[in-house]
């Protein structure tokens, strides 16, 4: 047993009236994000980039092992390289791959396999999952619910950037190993989404779809 080096819990309470307040205010926030494929070339400051980032990681992870690593590329040349090759893989998926089955699914999204967002968005953020962590030594560390863990970095990522004001696209092109070779990630590294972050374009088109009404969802055993 590791010695009891715990610390007392700095933990604010809020007044009642705030906290209702502050529920409604990041629901009605989160009710006005929208995933966006159509993006405007306009700069972003990378300090909102930076800042969701930095939220998104101090995200809860099994045995606290923050087994992530998020890549954030702006390099017009890199991005270039990372849509053709997601394209061929898209190109192999929506001609070949995908069974009718699931193209019937994803019809109402108007989705195929060309992905120019990967070029026009200011900044893709590629989040890698570490598979395993590598002691300064080069042995191997096992780590624990590592898909569950970037998940939960990867919903608050997305929350936080919407929350600073920008769109984003949760991208997960299949296969994607492509992105370790194109970004020289280590062996331990597994491509986890690619977010591509900006403003929309100004023509932006989304598709016709809404969430699940909360009695669907939300189940209360009292
Ligand atoms: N990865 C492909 C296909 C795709 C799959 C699902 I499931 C989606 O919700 C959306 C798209 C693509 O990015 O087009």
């Amino acid at each position: 047993m590791t010695d009891d080096d715990r610390l007392p819990l700095a933990f604010e309470r809020i007044a009642p009236d705030e906290q209702h307040a502050q529920s409604r205010a990041f629901l009605t926030r989160m009710r006005s994000r929208r995933t966006v494929r159509d993006f405007s070339p306009e700069p972003v400051p990378f300090e909102l980039i930076e800042n969701a980032i930095a939220a998104a990681a101090t995200a809860p992870s099994g045995a606290n092992q923050q087994p992530w690593t998020f890549v954030v590329v702006s390099n017009p040349e890199i991005k270039r390289k990372i849509r053709e090759a997601a394209e061929a893989e898209e190109y192999e998926s929506y001609t070949r791959r995908m069974s009718q089955e699931w193209l019937d699914a994803l019809a109402h999204l108007h989705t195929d396999w060309h992905k120019p967002h990967l070029e026009d968005a200011p900044y893709l953020i590629v989040v890698f999952a570490q598979a395993y962590g590598v002691r300064d030594d080069g042995t191997k560390i096992k780590h624990y619910y590592v898909t569950e863990s970037v998940g939960i970095a990867v919903g608050m990522l997305l929350a936080g950037l919407h929350l600073a004001g920008l769109a984003t696209l949760t991208h997960t092109p299949n296969p994607m190993t492509f992105l370790a070779e194109i970004l020289g990630r280590p062996a331990n590294e597994r491509a986890y989404v690619v977010i591509p972050v900006g403003y929309p374009a100004a023509d932006a088109r989304v598709p016709n779809i809404s969430k699940k009404p909360l009695a669907e969802v939300l189940i209360r055993v009292e």
